[in-house]
């Protein structure tokens, strides 16, 4: 049925038809969530650490109105370098396909076209979340909702405190989303290993993982699942640093009123210029940390 709507790439359709580990990777992150040239840098390095580890990587997005999982490189230096590529969450497909537009999806809808084309594992570097001041604005990011009803696992570096960690948490427990913290016992907050915060299950190896999504899907038990990986400790933030540069990055949007879909990658932005770039540095790492841990999992998942 809906087949009419997706394009998956050749060679990501004869992995999944032959049951090898595919991992799925996001494309906002390259048109919204880094700049010029080091997303697509990081965006073809992702791909080759997937395939280091086993897994053949599957670049989601929307092209010319076309769901696509498996981007060829022309297709991801566009979504590099185009500006104004629409950021593309679960609302925004019906009127992106029917316009025949272009699209970087976010978490929520790449988990959507992750699971229409069947791949189970999808890897990134953050998750939306519930903001921070969410009981005035209501901004809680539809990535919430997404892990709450679609069935792929999402490996991320854990919340930014750009966003309220303890509040997202919370929003995942009501509905019903498992938080792993891999090889950790607490929640990562991105930039740094700690946020303070305890994660419900510490996974020690992407086999323990494999084997509760498989047991949470076995069950027609509804959803996603977390998979929090601590930036590796050389690649960290200074705590005091970050925290100030997100402190002062909210309060610019604050002053200048940035809401909305547009909140996340103002602030990124902001944070970047803030610490001179180091971090974009981190953030580049610790998606590389999250490839490799990711096509560990969908190896794993395929064997059981
Ligand atoms: N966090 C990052 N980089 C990103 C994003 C989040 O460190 O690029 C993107 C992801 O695509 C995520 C989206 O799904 O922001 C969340 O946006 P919103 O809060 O508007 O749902
Ligand atoms: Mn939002």
């Amino acid at each position: 049925m809906y087949e009419k709507y997706l394009d998956i790439n050749p060679e990501v359709k004869k992995a999944l038809d032959e049951g090898r580990p595919v991992v799925a990777l996001e494309s906002t992150i390259i048109s919204h969530g880094m700049p010029y040239p080091q997303n697509v840098e990081t965006a073809r390095r992702v791909e080759e650490i997937v395939r280091e580890n086993g897994a053949i990587p599957a670049t989601i997005a929307i092209i010319n109105g076309r769901l696509k999982a498996g981007l060829t490189d022309e297709e991801l230096e566009y979504f590099g370098k185009e500006k104004g590529i629409v950021k593309a969450s679960r609302r925004d497909i019906p009127f992106i396909v029917s316009k025949k537009l272009d699209g970087a999806t976010t978490v929520a809808s790449t988990m959507i076209i992750a699971n229409l084309a069947g791949i189970k594992v999808f890897v990134t570097g953050g998750i939306g979340g519930v903001h921070r001041g969410a009981s005035e604005s209501f901004d809680i990011s539809a990535d919430l909702q997404e892990l709450s009803k679609t069935d792929v696992a999402v490996v991320c570096a854990g919340v930014k405190s750009i966003l309220d960690i303890g509040l997202t948490l919370e929003y995942l427990e009501t509905n019903g989303v498992p938080v792993v913290g891999y090889k950790t016992k607490e929640m990562p907050a991105f930039y740094s290993r700690r946020s303070g915060f305890s994660v419900d299950y510490k996974a020690e190896n992407p086999k323990e993982i494999a084997e509760a999504l498989k047991t949470k899907w076995g069950m027609d038990l509804k959803g996603g699942m977390i998979i929090a990986n601590p930036i590796k400790e050389e690649d960290a933030m200074n705590h005091e640093e970050i925290t100030n540069a997100i402190n002062d990055a909210l309060f610019e949007a604050g002053k200048l009123g940035i809401k909305g879909k547009n909140i996340t990658p103002y602030l990124l932005g902001k944070v970047k210029d803030l610490t001179e770039g180091k971090s974009l540095e981190s953030n580049i790492k610790l998606v590389y940390n999250n490839a490799m841990v990711g096509a560990k999992i969908a190896v794993e998942y395929r064997k059981l």
